[in-house]
């Protein structure tokens, strides 16, 4: 029994909408996507071979969401994430060699080994830091949205989140505080409908998110999660609304993750998902959707994607390798940031 089912309208309210678009930033979006989804299964495909020394959370199907957040943003602002980093690393403008080295415990990770998949951290663009305590991250976005605006800094900062941290206390602590001190702050709420195996509606009231998080004072809207332009414009109005003054946005984006909550393929079969609602998801993925909608618009066609698929794939296996080749930690450094009395 599906009982989450997509509800957007998809694309088409934006047959006619591009006239404002850069037709080269159009397509960037889709081969930000694309590369998202190509370097994802690439992880999944080799993560067998136990040379990750991380667990993994895939965002496969969630792609959207980091690529049309992530195109409204300057380097400068902030980008704060959790478990399922990936995407957000890697729309934020993060190395991906050093994601790779990090994910495999190289002493060039972009945390120096420490850290893993879910720790992933590019000061050089803006990627501040991720944390794996669900909710971990919502506070500390809170304080750099206040410390730009006791500084007098153009600087927004966003944090990316799941259904299940709205459960936190510091989800409401958060919000609260950007609400009353009218932060330059943008909570970004992936809702995927599970928390692990345990779905929403075991876990709170029939509700809406984005209703519950407006009832704190700020504003707050929902878009179509698989529709990356819903979430572009969503962004960039929270973000101007952020620059002029205007205080914190709460985005909630539905959305589905195609893979299990951890490591690699699907676990639908253990019965906490119905196969068929991801399947139902699958008819909407994000990437496929987004480009069937520039193919009819004339902006890209099969041999541009095919040649994109292989300059991706290029870097994606340049990158594997680079990491393979990179030296592993050495015992010496073992207490290197480690703080004792
Ligand atoms: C404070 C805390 N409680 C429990 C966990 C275990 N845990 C890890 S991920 C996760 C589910 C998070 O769901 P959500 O925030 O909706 O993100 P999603 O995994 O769906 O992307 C849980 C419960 C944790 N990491 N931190």
């Amino acid at each position: 029994m599906i009982k989450y089912a997509y509800s957007g309208s998809g694309l088409k309210d934006w047959e006619g909408r591009l006239a404002g678009y850069d037709k080269k930033f159009l397509v960037r979006l889709f081969r930000d996507m694309l590369r998202i989804r190509l370097i994802e299964e690439e992880i999944e495909r080799r993560y067998h071979q136990d040379q990750m020394k991380t667990p993994i959370h895939l965002v496969i199907g969630q792609e959207a969401t980091s690529v049309g957040c992530c195109a409204a943003l300057l380097k400068e602002d902030l980008l704060y994430s959790s478990h399922r980093t990936h995407g957000n690393y890697l729309a934020k403008g993060g190395d991906l060699k050093a994601m790779l080295c990090e994910m495999h415990c190289r002493i060039n990770g972009c945390a120096g080994s420490r850290g893993g998949s879910m720790h992933l951290i590019d000061k050089s663009v803006g990627m501040a830091g991720t944390s794996a305590i669900v909710g971990g991250a919502m506070p500390i976005a809170t304080g750099a949205a206040l410390a730009a605006q006791l500084q007098g800094l153009d600087r927004v900062s966003v944090v990316f989140i799941g259904d299940a941290t709205t459960e936190q206390g510091v989800a409401s602590e958060s919000l609260n505080f950007a609400a009353l001190k009218r932060l330059p702050v943008i909570f970004f709420c992936e809702n995927n409908f599970y928390s692990v195996q345990s779905p929403l509606a075991t876990r709170q009231p029939p509700r809406e998110i984005y209703k519950w998080a407006a009832s704190y004072g700020i504003a707050s809207v929902r878009v179509d999660g698989t529709n990356v332009l819903d979430v572009h414009e969503a962004t960039r109005e929270a973000v101007a609304r952020a620059r002029e003054g205007g205080g914190a946005t709460f985005i909630e984006a539905p959305v589905y993750r195609f893979r299990a909550h951890g490591g690699a393929g699907d676990d639908s079969h253990t019965g906490y998902r119905d196969p068929a609602e991801r399947e139902a998801w699958e008819k909407v993925c994000p990437v496929e959707t987004y480009y069937q909608f520039l193919a009819k618009a004339g902006l890209i066609d099969a041999t541009q994607r095919e040649r994109m698929h292989a300059e991706i794939m290029h870097e994606v296996l340049e990158a594997f390798d680079y990491a393979l080749a990179s030296p592993n930690p050495e015992e010496k450094d073992l207490y290197t940031h480690v703080y004792s009395d």
